[in-house]
């Protein structure tokens, strides 16, 4: 047998025959309401030609591995669609795109071009206004259709909203798409949904007291996923300046005298010199979360608008309050905030102050 770590993905599934799926009465039915809005969807989707894909700045895993799903599953039912997103599509995970690459930067005329002529603007994994940056003047003569799993958000995106905070990613939601419109599984759809789900929880560590997305990863196996290469090509690829800004950025890490607050800076002559990305902070917000004690982390690194804060929540802890606080939002285990035009020690001062703060408000919140 050939070692399977080494083979290249191409070589792997899901082009190869599932392994046992094939009787459908034997998958784990999706919730019905998911069901009905996902028929809205794929009705909401008639006559519609050519569609924009796009998700909130910076993507994540959950943004892309939805939208490199959402091109095939649109293909599927004659709709052309492009991927035109705020920020650049991660290096991280463009081992997903198909050789008929779907993405458009924004900014460029090709981009411009296919939003004139697009029917449609399809949002994933945000549905606020805001964090669609740049695409949304590209954007704003279509009717959008926001397919997501955050909290509607201050100033929601206008048009039809397939919205449900249940779901650990948003590639829960797209999964009951393709439910619902009987595929195809492709393999830009069965990888993109995995990167998705792997992304958003962690590794599939926070999905709370629920089966949640754990069934849908069995199906997305059956249909030929592959766990461990996949796994490899998300979190086995980083870029040494990676690990050089995480070993500058952990000489700052501090707590609060109770010792349930920790926070972590990234030093701006360190991001520099070493010519970082926000890519290369991914996971490091779950450095202050992970020592013994600590309920609430933060993450805080200055950007030329502002101050950037990530927010993390261990066990009953939550940080959406105090990320709303400063004008941000998010979920109750992980939100974001930026805040401008004041200073960085400022900011880090006045937030992991309301965070010991908000865990106070409620004796015991925070325990396991
Ligand atoms: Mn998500």
């Amino acid at each position: 047998m050939t070692d399977l770590r080494t083979d290249d993905l191409s070589a792997a599934a899901p082009s190869t025959p599932p392994l046992s799926f094939g009787n459908p009465e034997e998958l784990t039915p999706v919730p019905a309401h998911r069901s009905a809005g996902a028929r809205a969807v794929l009705e909401r989707l008639e006559d519609v030609g050519r569609v924009v894909l796009t998700t909130h700045v910076n993507a994540d895993g959950d943004g892309v591995g939805c939208q490199v799903a959402l091109v095939d599953l649109l293909e599927a039912r004659g709709i052309q669609a492009r991927i035109v997103n705020p920020t650049r599509f991660p290096d991280q995970f463009r081992f997903l795109l198909p050789d008929e690459d779907p993405v458009l930067e924004a900014g460029t005329e090709a981009a411009a071009q296919w939003c004139m002529g697009a029917d449609l603007c399809l949002v994933v994994d945000t549905g606020e206004v805001t964090r669609i940056g740049r695409v949304r003047p590209l954007t704003d003569q279509l009717p959008y259709l926001v397919v997501d799993h955050h909290p509607e958000g201050d100033r929601p995106i206008e048009g039809f909203a397939f919205r449900d905070e249940s779901a650990a990613a948003a590639g829960e939601l797209v999964h009951a798409l393709a439910r619902e419109a009987d595929g195809p599984w492709t393999r830009s759809v069965v990888e993109g949904l995995w990167v998705a789900l792997l992304t958003d929880t962690g590794s599939f560590r926070f999905c709370n007291n629920t089966a949640g997305p754990h069934p849908i990863a069995a199906e997305l196996v059956d249909r030929g996923a592959r766990p461990d290469l996949l796994h490899d090509r998300v979190y086995g690829a980083f870029p040494e300046r990676r690990f050089r800004l995480l070993a500058r950025s952990l000489d700052t890490l501090s707590r609060s005298p109770c010792g349930r607050v920790a926070w972590m800076t990234v030093p701006p002559d360190a991001w520099d010199e070493l010519d970082c990305r926000a890519p290369d902070l991914e996971g490091f917000v779950d450095i202050p979360r992970s020592i013994e004690g600590v309920r609430v982390a933060l993450l805080f690194r200055e950007v030329p608008e502002g101050v950037k804060v990530s927010l993390r929540a261990n066990g009953d802890a939550r940080v959406d309050r105090v990320a709303r606080k400063f004008e941000g939002g998010g979920h109750p285990k992980a939100s974001g905030a930026l805040v401008p035009g004041r200073p960085l020690e400022e900011v880090r001062a006045a937030m992991s102050q309301a965070a010991v703060e908000d865990l106070g408000r409620d004796p015991g919140a925070g325990e396991r």
